[in-house]
């Protein structure tokens, strides 16, 4: 890590195209900026020491376009990533945008709607693979609901797994070598959306017909939406083997989905979501998907892709501080961190724990230096050591 915070290929920093080319458009306003050309932003993302870009099929390929115009469109989006070495490593489908998603796409009440937003997921994981994306997300953003009578959630959750089985099915058939990453959400643009947080997705992916192929794309707005924290969500994924992706931004509790730059709020949490990501040598890609703020011009949002990377790589910087800070290690000594990793079964099992007469007093009277410890983070983060 370079002490200059300068964001390079070997940082493995992706961004959808959705985000640096996100126009402004909010639900009061109009859009404040110009349509941004993928080629532009792969060249303008590589310049700033980017990995590489994802995208929604139809961020690439606008919906609808005949065969030959698709064909056309990839090509010379190919030609941009050969000429700046920038790679594709997750591609991901709409199934939001489109009025006919309007009461769902893969939990839609109609078969229709179901089936015409299967065949685009399918058609989307052929586009993602054949730019050579590795990972496949799918962010339910529309399976939801506002009027509850008008849903059965068993049933919509059978009709869940039956789509995302399809969607696997499509992979293995074509031999795409895709896996797919669920992205939870609580509400917005639904009342309520299925799938809502991180916990309830793992639990989802046991009823798959192919669990091991299917994992999680947490972001972190969407479960501090619901007040939860991150870095218990990102750390129980990885937990399960089920970080195959994340989606990196800011976020208050209790607003609407902000979609901030990296770093911009809850830097504790950011901090100690970085802190884990490197600790566990995690291989992933660290993928923005956040909006520059409407106040922006064409340049500001070049401004907030550098600040997504650099926050990160500050932070970073940070957590190697933290294991390097005697004061710190002391600290955690105290607050008996590494005996956690000790299994509480003893030599003798669970007969030796049912003979034994702990001295709960003594146990109880002990403390554990957490607000030292918790002071010496903060001024870690602060910059005062
Ligand atoms: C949309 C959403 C994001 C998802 C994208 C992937 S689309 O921008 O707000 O959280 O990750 O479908
Ligand atoms: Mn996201
Ligand atoms: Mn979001």
């Amino acid at each position: 890590m370079t002490e200059s915070f300068t964001p390079s290929p070997e940082h493995h920093f992706t961004f959808g195209l959705w985000t640096v080319g996100n126009p402004g458009r909010d639900p009061f306003g109009h859009e404040v900026r110009p349509p941004l050309d993928p080629v532009e932003a792969v060249h303008r993302l590589s310049d700033l020491g980017a990995y590489g870009v994802s995208f929604h099929d139809n961020d690439l390929v606008p919906y609808g376009s005949p065969g030959s115009e698709r064909d056309d469109i990839v090509k010379r989006f190919r030609r941009a990533l050969d000429a700046t070495g920038m790679r594709v490593p997750m591609a991901t489908t709409n199934l939001f945008s489109r009025p006919v998603f309007k009461e769902g796409a893969f939990t839609a009440n109609d078969p229709g709607v179901r089936r015409l937003a299967i065949r685009k997921a399918c058609e989307a994981t052929e586009l993602g693979a054949e730019l050579g994306a590795e990972v496949f997300v799918l962010w339910g953003g529309r399976e939801g609901v506002e009027a509850d009578a008008a849903k059965d959630v068993a049933a919509a959750l059978d009709r869940y797994k039956e789509a995302i089985d399809l969607v696997c099915q499509h992979i293995r058939d074509r031999g795409l070598g895709l896996r797919v990453a669920l992205e939870p959400k609580p509400n917005e643009p639904r009342g309520d959306i299925l799938l809502p947080t991180v916990g309830h997705a793992l639990a989802f992916i046991g009823r798959l017909q192919w669990p091991e192929m299917v994992g999680l794309n947490p972001e972190f707005a969407h479960e501090t939406m619901s007040g939860l924290s991150f870095h218990h969500a990102v750390a129980q994924t990885l937990w399960h083997d089920k970080l195959f992706h994340i989606d990196l931004n800011a976020q208050r509790i209790g607003k609407y989905d902000q979609d901030f730059r990296f770093g911009s709020e809850g830097i504790r949490d950011a901090f100690y979501v970085v802190k884990l990501l490197e600790d566990a040598q995690w291989d992933g890609m660290r993928h923005f998907d956040a909006h520059p703020y409407r106040t922006e011009d064409a340049e500001g949002v070049w401004d907030f892709a550098r600040g997504c990377m650099r926050s990160y790589l500050i932070l970073a910087d940070k957590a190697r501080r933290f294991r390097e800070d005697a004061e710190i290690q002391a600290a955690l000594h105290v607050a008996k961190l590494a005996t956690l990793a000790e299994p509480t079964t003893p030599a003798g099992g669970l007969a030796e724990i049912m003979a034994s007469s702990p001295d709960e007093e003594a146990l109880a009277a002990q403390g554990y230096g957490h607000e030292r410890l918790d002071q010496l983070v903060t001024e870690l983060i602060l910059g005062a050591r």
